[in-house]
C-alpha cells in the first residue's frame, strides 16, 4: 500500500490562501501538522485553523497534528484538551491531536513529541534528557513527527547556530526513521537527507513566498518502504 503525506508547520494563524502555497490543490492519504497553528495560543485561535483549514483537511482521510510552543490551550488539563480537540473536530472531523506517543497507519508507525528546547517561557519546552526520554519511549517508528528539528539538520535561524535538540538526533541516527517531519525554525524550512531518513522542515518561511503543495509531499510504501519525495527515491532497510 503506498501512502501520500503532506506535512505543514508553522502557520501561526494563516490561512490557507495567505501562504500563497496552492494548498487547495493537496490531497492524500495524511496531512501532519507539526506545530504553532497559532500565534498567541489561544482557544479560538485553535478552533480559527481547524477552520480555515477544513478545507485542505478534507482532501485527506486523517490530519495528524501535535502542538507547538506557541500553542499553548494545548497545554491544559486533559479535560480542557478533550474539549478542546473535539471543538476543533466539529470544523475538521479527521483531525487527531497527539501530545506524544505513536499511531499506526497499516504496517507503518507514525511517533509524535512537540516537545523542543528550552528558548524563553513557552509550553513544551524542555531540556535535552527530557527530550530524550520522551523519544526512548516513543520507540521506534517509521514516520517521526516533531514540532522542532534535530541538531544540525535544517535547524538555523537568522543568526546561524544550530538550535536543534542533540536527543533528538541520536534517536534519528539509532533509530534511522524513514521520514522526519518538523517546522518551529522558520529559516530553515527545506528538505534534506540525514543518513536514511528524509527530513522536511515545513516551517512557513518567515515571509511566505508562492510554491506548489507538492514541494514537501512524500510518499511511502508500507510493504517495501520505499519513500518517493519529488523525483528522488530510496528504501531504508
Ligand atoms: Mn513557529
Amino acid at each position: 500500500m503506498i501512502y501520500r503525506f503532506l506535512p505543514i508547520s508553522d502557520l501561526h494563524g494563516m490561512k490557507p490562501e495567505e501562504t500563497f502555497v496552492d494548498y487547495e490543490q493537496a490531497f492524500g492519504d495524511v496531512l501532519i501538522c507539526c506545530g504553532d497553528i497559532t500565534n498567541r495560543g489561544s482557544i479560538g485561535e485553535a478552533v480559527d485553523w481547524a477552520k480555515d483549514w477544513a478545507c485542505v483537511a478534507k482532501n485527506f482521510k486523517r490530519t495528524l497534528m501535535i502542538p507547538g510552543n506557541h500553542d499553548e490551550c494545548f497545554d491544559t488539563t486533559p479535560e480542557r484538551f478533550e474539549a478542546l480537540v473535539s471543538m476543533m473536530q466539529t470544523c475538521m472531523p479527521n483531525l487527531e491531536v497527539f501530545l506524544g506517543g505513536r499511531t499506526h497507519l497499516g504496517n507503518l508507525k507514525i511517533g509524535f513529541n512537540p516537545w523542543v528546547l528550552i528558548y524563553g517561557s513557552y509550553p513544551f519546552m524542555t531540556a535535552e534528557e527530557g527530550i530524550r526520554k520522551k523519544l526512548e519511549r516513543m520507540g521506534r517508528v517509521d514516520i517521526l513527527v516533531t514540532h522542532g528539528p534535530s541538531y544540525y539538520v535544517l535547524d538555523q535561524p537568522k543568526s546561524g547556530v544550530h538550535a536543534g535538540s542533540h536527543a533528538q538526533l541520536r534517536y534519528v541516527e539509532t533509530h534511522h526513521p524513514l521520514v522526519h517531519t518538523f517546522g518551529h525554525i522558520h529559516e530553515s524550512a527545506g528538505v534534506a537527507r540525514y543518513g536514511k531518513t528524509l527530513c522536511i522542515n515545513a516551517g512557513m518561511e518567515e515571509y511566505p513566498h508562492p510554491g506548489s503543495w507538492e514541494r514537501f509531499s512524500f510518499t511511502v510504501d508500507s510493504e517495501t518502504k520505499e519513500v518517493k519525495y519529488g523525483s528522488d527515491s530510496f528504501v531504508i532497510c
